[in-house]
């Protein structure tokens, strides 16, 4: 019998996978009512038996060279995960990176890695990437970190600077390795309040995005601006409310962090009651499908939703068979375990 962080890690790697692989196909979709229909008999046949496989995406890939990293090196070593990104590019170039990130590999391929940070500072003029790309892959360190708040921050920033060093990038990831490890020390029989969840998110990120300037204005802490759209949006009631378009408009559906991670959060918690159009009872499942549901960035949001759904249920309340249609899933069990080991292992988590 598995433990209970067994079962929350094996739940956070898979929801990041499944999320993906389910996502893929709709990644840059449009969905309107009609092919909410068509999505949900696609995750009905999901739940049946599989005749073939989908393949992950860079959302998976670059999770997993974070886990192994984390595994073989027992620390956050920057030039291992560099080389393993872009081992990991070069061997399989084709699973959908963002465009710019491909010149950062390049580059650090080219130099020899010989200043592993340096590339991603160069990204768009030197402002570096707002992308969702450091968040997407960060659920292995909220893993590595479970029981360490301090450390978390630390090294969700610092993986993130291998590719995205624009505040949004960073903090996006900073904001999703929070509420990863918020929902792993949630037990999954818990009746949990969502306003609270989001609230302890908001307390966190006053330390994140500090106001310098003390004028209160949204550029300086746009993530907190977002979590209050969400609280807000949380409050509405009704089975189908919010709409689909005001909370595209309101939160976003694409591929930067900021209009993407507390889309994610704000589905994962949506989630918890019944959505119209979604028929199950199974509380995973609706978080995924849910977040599918809004397209645009559907890989990426539905790999972000399901990291922090599959790391409060745990894999037990991921449905076996979505699980058997994702390309690698036993390789990425395997990781959850492996990484169990190791963060147990490690003197901040005691
Ligand atoms: O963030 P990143 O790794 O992309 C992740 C996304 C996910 O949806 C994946 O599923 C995959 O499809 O890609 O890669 P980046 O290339 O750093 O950022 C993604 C895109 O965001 C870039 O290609 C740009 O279009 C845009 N972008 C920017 N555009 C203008 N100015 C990111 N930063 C900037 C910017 O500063
Ligand atoms: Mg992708
Ligand atoms: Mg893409
Ligand atoms: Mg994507």
């Amino acid at each position: 019998d598995l433990s209970l962080f067994a079962k929350k890690f094996r739940g956070s790697f898979l929801g990041v996978l499944t999320g993906d692989c389910l996502g893929s196909p709709y990644e840059n979709e449009k969905l309107t009512s009609g092919m909410r229909l068509v999505l949900q008999k696609s995750f009905d046949t999901m739940e049946g038996p599989v005749y073939k496989v989908i393949q992950y995406t860079d959302d998976s890939a670059m999770t997993k060279s974070v886990a192994e990293s984390l595994i073989e090196k027992k620390d956050l070593d920057l030039k291992d995960l560099a080389m393993k990104f872009v081992k990991s590019y070069y061997l399989e170039p084709n699973r959908g990176y963002g465009s710019g990130v491909v010149t950062v590999f390049q580059k650090l391929r080219g130099s020899k890695f010989a200043d592993v940070l340096l590339p991603a500072k160069e990204q768009f003029n030197g402002g570096g990437s707002f992308g969702n790309g450091a968040a997407m892959r960060v659920a292995p360190i909220s893993m590595f970190c479970y029981n360490n708040y301090d450390k978390l921050i630390e090294l969700a920033q610092k993986q993130s600077l291998l590719t995205h060093t624009h505040k949004i990038g960073v903090d996006g990831a900073i904001l999703q390795a929070m509420a990863i490890q918020q929902s792993l020390h949630i037990h999954p029989e818990e009746q949990f309040n969502v306003i609270e969840f989001v609230d302890q998110l908001l307390n966190k990120m006053k330390f994140v995005e500090i106001d310098e300037e003390g004028l209160d204005l949204i550029e300086a802490q746009p993530y907190t601006a977002q979590l209050k759209l969400v609280k807000n949006l949380l409050l509405e009631e009704g089975d189908d409310n919010p709409t689909h378009q005001k909370v595209i408009k309101l939160l976003g559906n694409d591929i930067s962090g900021l209009r993407s991670v507390p889309t994610a959060i704000f589905c994962f918690l949506r989630a918890q009651k019944p959505i119209s159009g979604i028929n199950t009872d199974n509380p995973y499942r609706r978080a995924l499908q849910y977040a599918i549901s809004l397209g645009g960035d559907a890989d990426t949001i539905g790999s972000m939703t399901g990291a922090i759904a599959g790391a409060l249920y745990g894999i037990d309340k991921i449905p076996p068979n979505i699980i058997h249609h994702c390309e690698a899933s036993d390789e990425f069990c395997q990781l959850a375990d492996n990484l169990l080991d190791i963060a147990n292992g490690l003197q901040w988590n005691l």
